[in-house]
């Protein structure tokens, strides 16, 4: 039998930047995100019999690099046991994964739905404590939405999990994602982060810091307060690349065309529009801004040298299962 499961994209206003347990993926900070509505990845899992010792993966038509195989069945194994039955999996992204934007997100929530459905996994299992074993960000996206991935307190990561602190029509915004370079990163964000833990001089200040950003963050989703927002999330997002800038050896993540980018943000705030950027962990950068103003930001953004592509998305609901 075949399931199918969809999940959005999501982007960080509080970033999630270091584990303090690698292996089940505990971060150093709790974090918040709203998940994209063009951003997607649909994902068909069945069950092979129990003759086949591997698991097989297609990722957008073409058959996965050894690589993504591995770190695939090392999630499954670590969310559903050793002995269970291999998989094939068929996952399509909305967006071109070479684009660098990151699907892990969105890929492992859509995988780990699936892939509990077709386990059995009791409906009282937190999806998101179990996709969050493949990508922590990938927590985020089961709930979705304006979603708050909780640190935890639990040493066996129980209670690291992901929730909708709001629906998606609670709030009108649009995020403006700037693609400004085809091509893959260099350095994954798994590696970054943990070069940034062990080697960053400024690492304490982020796990000090990083509890105050996020309450004020939620405040702001729930007060519906896109300045407070947007300042939380520019300095969250810059503090997270400082971190990632100090490490040795350093990650460094901005392009010309991505601090281009963010000029032309702030350009745009100075004349008056109220829009706020924020960059992950590659050289797109993503804007934040009302929906009234979406038009006017895409337009600026497109304007800017480098910038290849802009794709404007509205907030989007949780993972499903589909029919
Ligand atoms: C985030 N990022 O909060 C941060 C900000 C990128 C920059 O989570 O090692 O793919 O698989 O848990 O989730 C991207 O890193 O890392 C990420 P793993 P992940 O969205």
């Amino acid at each position: 039998m075949t399931v199918k499961a969809r999940a959005f994209a999501n982007i960080a206003f509080v970033k999630y930047w270091g584990k303090r347990d690698a292996r089940l993926v505990l971060p150093h900070n709790g974090s918040l995100s709203v998940a994209l509505d063009f951003l997607s990845t649909e994902t068909s899992l069945d069950l092979l019999s129990r003759s086949a010792d591997r698991d097989e993966l297609t990722i957008d038509g073409v058959a996965a690099t050894e690589r993504e195989r591995a770190r695939t069945s090392a999630f499954l194994d670590a969310a559903f046991g050793n002995d269970r039955a291999r998989a094939c999996i068929v996952s399509q992204n909305s967006f071109p994964t070479a684009a660098g934007l990151a699907s892990s997100a969105s890929g492992f929530a859509a995988l780990a739905l699936a892939a509990a459905e077709a386990y059995g996994v009791p409906a009282s299992v937190d999806r998101s404590a179990l996709a969050r074993l493949g990508s922590g960000s990938a927590a985020r996206s089961i709930p979705g939405g304006w979603a708050e991935w909780r640190r935890g307190e639990q040493d066996d990561g129980g209670d690291s999990l992901a929730v909708q602190i709001a629906p998606p029509s609670h709030w009108d915004v649009r995020l403006i994602v700037a693609l400004t370079m085809m091509g893959r990163k260099e350095i994954s964000s798994r590696d970054a982060m943990a070069r940034s833990v062990e080697t960053s001089p400024y690492y304490d200040g982020w796990r000090q810091s990083s509890p105050r950003d996020l309450e004020g963050a939620r405040s702001a989703v729930l007060a519906r307060d896109l300045r407070a927002l947007g300042e939380i999330a520019e300095h969250s997002c810059l503090k997270m690349h400082a971190l990632a800038n100090t490490a040795r050896p350093p990650a460094i993540f901005f392009e010309p065309a991505t601090l281009a980018a963010w000029r032309a943000i702030q350009g745009l705030r100075a004349q008056g529009t109220p829009v706020y950027a924020t960059v992950d962990a590659g050289p797109h950068l993503v804007a934040l801004c009302a929906a009234a103003d979406a038009e006017r930001v895409e337009r600026q953004l497109s304007a800017t040298p480098g910038v290849v592509r802009t794709i404007c998305c509205a907030p989007a609901g949780a993972a499903e299962v589909l029919a």
